[in-house]
């Protein structure tokens, strides 16, 4: 039971290893369903889910003969007015890297597409850590990984038998978090 806490663990520690490393998430606007006036995506709902952060890529897809992407106000994500857009975009497959917090109001210029609900609001709450290069561990990397906490682990309760106590606890201690 003790070892199936540990394992619980060290997944625990090495989940939030990988979340605080990875950076540059991609996120596809609507998902699956992508960028699309179809089967009433709620985007505000799909936006309350996810995390955004700086550096952080925003993917519309979409058909572009039937849809486009404009950068808009506050005030014209609100009144759907896409008369004077920062920005647009009509590739079909356009990523977005977010440079800023706060908010960042995308909506689909086509008439009565935004009407429709094809806007979304990206939220921006924090500033992410400085980008590392060893970034974005890829799933093999997470398995091989798993391991190797455990032998660090290991090694301080060998250390306790001739040493002080306290001492290879405060190892235990600093190796697990040094590894989460
Ligand atoms: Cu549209």
């Amino acid at each position: 039971m003790a070892s199936v806490i540990r394992v619980l663990a060290l997944l625990v520690a090495t989940m939030a290893m990988v979340l605080q490393v990875s950076n540059a998430t991609v996120y596809k606007v609507g998902d699956s369903a992508g960028w699309t006036t179809m089967g009433n995506v709620n985007y505000k709902e799909w936006a309350a889910t996810k995390t955004f952060r700086v550096g952080d890529v925003i993917k519309f897809a979409y058909n572009a003969q039937f849809h486009n992407v404009l950068r808009v106000t506050h005030a014209m994500y609100r009144s759907c007015n896409a008369s004077v857009p920062l920005e647009s975009f009509s590739t079909g497959n356009d990523t977005i890297t977010i440079k800023t917090k706060g908010h960042h109001f995308f909506l689909c210029g086509v008439p009565g597409h935004c009407q429709a609900g094809q806007k979304v609001d990206i939220n921006v709450r924090n500033v992410s850590t400085a980008p590392t290069p060893s970034a974005l561990p890829s799933p093999t990397a997470i398995t091989a990984k798993t391991p190797a906490p455990s032998s660090n682990m290991a090694a301080p309760h060998k250390f306790v038998k001739g040493q002080s106590a306290l001492l290879g606890l405060t190892i235990a201690t600093l190796s697990f978090f040094v590894s989460s």
